[in-house]
């Protein structure tokens, strides 16, 4: 039988888990599947040469899954990502290999979408200088300087689709006027369209980038866009650090031609730009957006489905197109 353990008969398939997943899906998955995890080998390598056997993946998609690592396991049937992007997996190698993707969409839209609006508010009413100021007991003498106002703003978005309109949702409830690009059209959507990332970058008081990562938006907020954006304007990230060109984006920063920026994702996460640290005016946040425990449980129990799914002859709940 395909992956039978020959040591020891256990007919279970075999899976793979590329990275530290909470016990409330370590366990369960501990009883349906033998498991093979980054403990089990000092490196990605060592643990890559163990895997000829595995039949399944569960990984968050930005751990990285290329044609190599394909080709590392030749008996892999089905990556189920744990998160909605999957730009980190070769899409088109998989497809050739006939290896099967999921992910965890709608489950997390509402999460990210807070989180855009929390980052926006963080960065305009400077809420982290806010609380050292209180700590570091700056209070008692004088109070810090003047934050910007974020209901009524004009806020535009980048990428209308499940994250963005929810984003819009929100600001609508502040009363926000709300622009977007999209690079297909939505006709059936009230608010603003614009033709271009500049265009709307210019028009925008915070624009809040949601489009999915990948070769096709490497860089889409680029120098051109930050001058757009200009000195009153904020940036706000919630999709992946490759949208933006951080070079330009921290040049921008630190001659302040934009107003600030918060940041949920970055290139070399968690290893990021250490000129960020020192930028007072940019947030920074750990690539959480959907990092709540309600919504991690639903995108682990997704993401588990999706397994039961495939290894019971069922439909895939949430497929990647
Ligand atoms: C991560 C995300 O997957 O859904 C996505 O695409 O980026 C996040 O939800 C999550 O943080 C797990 O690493």
């Amino acid at each position: 039988m395909a992956g039978q353990s020959e040591a020891t008969g256990d007919a279970r398939p075999e899976l793979l888990v590329l990275s530290s997943l909470p016990d409330w899906d370590m366990e369960p998955l501990a009883g349906q599947y033998r498991l093979l995890t980054s403990r089990d080998a000092p490196d990605r390598a060592a643990l890559l040469a163990k895997a000829r056997t595995v039949r399944a993946v569960a990984a968050p998609g930005h751990l990285g899954a290329d044609a190599a690592f394909m080709d590392a396991l030749p008996a892999l049937e089905i990556i189920a990502n744990y998160g909605v992007g999957v730009d980190g997996i070769d899409l088109d190698a998989a497809r050739q290999r006939g290896i099967r993707v999921t992910n965890t969409p709608d489950v997390l839209t509402g999460d990210v979408a807070d989180i855009a609006i929390a980052l926006a508010l963080s960065v305009m009413r400077e809420i982290p200088r806010g609380d050292a100021h209180v700590r570091g007991g700056a209070w008692a003498a004088g109070n810090m300087p003047l934050g910007r106002r974020f209901h009524g703003c004009k806020l535009g978005v980048v990428g209308l689709g499940r994250i963005g309109a929810a984003i819009a949702r929100r600001a609508a409830a502040f009363d926000c006027t709300i622009g977007y690009f999209n690079r297909t059209p939505q006709p059936g959507s009230t608010y603003k369209a614009f033709e271009t990332i500049g265009d709307l970058a210019q028009w925008s008081d915070v624009l809040i980038v949601t489009v999915a990562g990948g070769a096709g938006t490497r860089a889409i907020i680029d120098a051109t866009v930050l001058q757009a954006l200009g000195p009153q304007g904020y940036l706000v990230n919630v999709s992946r650090g490759t949208t933006v060109d951080e070079p330009a984006l921290l040049d921008a920063l630190a001659a302040q031609s934009i107003a600030g920026a918060a940041l949920d994702v970055f290139l070399n996460e968690p290893n990021i730009d250490e000129r960020f640290k020192a930028l007072p005016n940019v947030v920074l946040f750990p690539h959480g957006g959907s990092a709540t425990v309600e919504t991690r449980r639903a995108m682990g129990q997704l993401m588990r489905d999706n397994l039961t799914a495939h290894f019971a002859g069922k439909p895939l709940l949430t497929p990647v197109a």
